[in-house]
């Protein structure tokens, strides 16, 4: 499709229009590595504190209308008035991710500990995000698995995956009838030798078991080099078995930066298996959330560029002629094929996004928005003293 070809355009903007990007809440708040966490002025102090800062990103893209939690992270007495306070923000409350990860006894793992007593908590853990499931109105628990060994013999892998499967089951059966299951995977860290969910092949196996309300979540930084992960996306979407994204960019591990900005390609790839799925409507159920940590770049702006980024791959993913490039698959024409993806790939979408903010009655320019806006010096004046949210807290 040519830039000049109207109705082409609206039907891109229109698809466009319906997309949903959800925002982590520790995004806005402090991380780092294990080296050093660079503390930054302004970040929020409590969960209410990130809502506010989720729902400056909603205002300025118009299309991150929700913010995930994190669970102890984001623990508040009265989650109906969090939900309450989101809502006369204009945001709503998503995900609600738990956290088996951070306490002394899940040393030698969580749902998966030899001891019995620490598998207990665990699985208590995960039945408390779904009781505040109930009282934030969120459809979907997101479960990540720190669970792993360091060394061969250290523990049984197989009865690992049974404790696992164990614990799976007694959380999916408290799921209420409109809650979904989201099973992260992660290759490896921090174990280093086995880890009990390491790839998509043993999400899906354990969703597959588990029933329709079990999916599987694709973190982008969670892969060994050089896997392909818009197969998993094709796979997974074709089986009705994709539940969400956990978007980023890797270098080298999971680095947890800005989504798009390591490999803007592979971002593209992914999102023209959700075109060709026809998974962007909300109403496909595909959750696509950021899961970034922000070391040293400033929080609000790069949780922006990030939707931005994510906004600009799925444009040009839109703009594939997808007539043409079945023509050219079905006759055999593989530089015709290729260069039909890359046409889109290598089009400049960023005055057709300008375009679509203002049709939104948004600023065309979502970054100097919040640069003008005078928000970051309002927070860094009124947020001092207390503690600053971070990594833990
Ligand atoms: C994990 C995983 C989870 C995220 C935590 C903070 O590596 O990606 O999704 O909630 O980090
Ligand atoms: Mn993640």
């Amino acid at each position: 499709m040519s830039q000049s070809d109207a109705p082409a355009r609206d039907r891109v903007k229109q698809a466009l229009r319906t997309q949903r990007i959800e925002t982590p809440s520790w995004a806005y708040a402090n991380s780092g590595t294990r080296f050093k966490v660079f503390a930054q002025e302004g970040v929020p102090r409590n969960p209410y504190e990130k809502i506010a800062d989720a729902a400056v990103v909603h205002r300025l893209t118009g299309v991150a209308p929700t913010v995930a939690l994190h669970i102890p992270w984001d623990r508040v007495d009265d989650y109906t008035d969090l939900a309450r306070y989101a809502a006369d923000q204009r945001v709503g409350l998503g995900a609600i991710n738990a956290n088996v990860f951070q306490d002394n006894d899940y040393k030698l793992g969580s749902v998966t500990n030899p001891d019995p007593g620490v598998r207990r908590k665990a699985i208590d853990h995960l039945l408390e995000c779904v009781d505040i499931m109930d009282r934030t109105g969120s459809r979907d628990l997101k479960l990540w698995f720190s669970d792993g060994t360091n060394y061969p013999g250290q523990d049984d892998i197989r009865t690992r995956q049974d404790r696992l499967a164990a614990a799976l089951r007694e959380v999916y059966d408290r799921l209420g009838e409109s809650q979904r299951m989201l099973l992260e995977y992660k290759l490896f860290e921090p174990a280093f030798y086995t880890t009990d969910v390491p790839d998509w092949g043993t999400a899906y196996a354990h969703c597959l078991e588990l029933g329709p309300k079990a999916q599987v979540v694709i973190d982008t930084g969670h892969h060994a080099p050089g896997t392909n992960i818009e197969f998993i996306v094709a796979f997974l979407l074709r089986v009705g078995k994709l539940g969400a994204f956990d978007f980023n960019s890797r270098f080298y591990a999971d680095d947890d930066l800005m989504v798009g900005s390591a490999d803007p390609f592979q971002l593209f790839r992914i999102m023209c298996e959700i075109v060709r799925g026809d998974a962007l409507r909300p109403e496909a159920g595909i959750a696509f959330m950021l899961d970034q940590c922000h070391n040293i770049e400033p929080k609000i702006p790069a949780i922006i560029r990030s939707v931005l980024n994510v906004q600009e791959a799925t444009a040009k993913a839109l703009l594939v002629d997808a007539e043409a490039l079945a023509a050219a698959q079905q006759a055999g024409d593989v530089l015709g094929a290729n260069a039909v993806l890359m046409d889109a790939y290598n089009s400049d979408v960023r005055p057709l996004l300008a375009e679509l903010r203002a049709d939104l009655g948004l600023d065309p320019d979502p970054m100097a928005a919040y640069a003008r806006s005078g928000y970051f010096e309002k927070i860094r004046a009124e947020r001092v003293g207390g503690q600053q949210a971070g990594w833990g807290a």
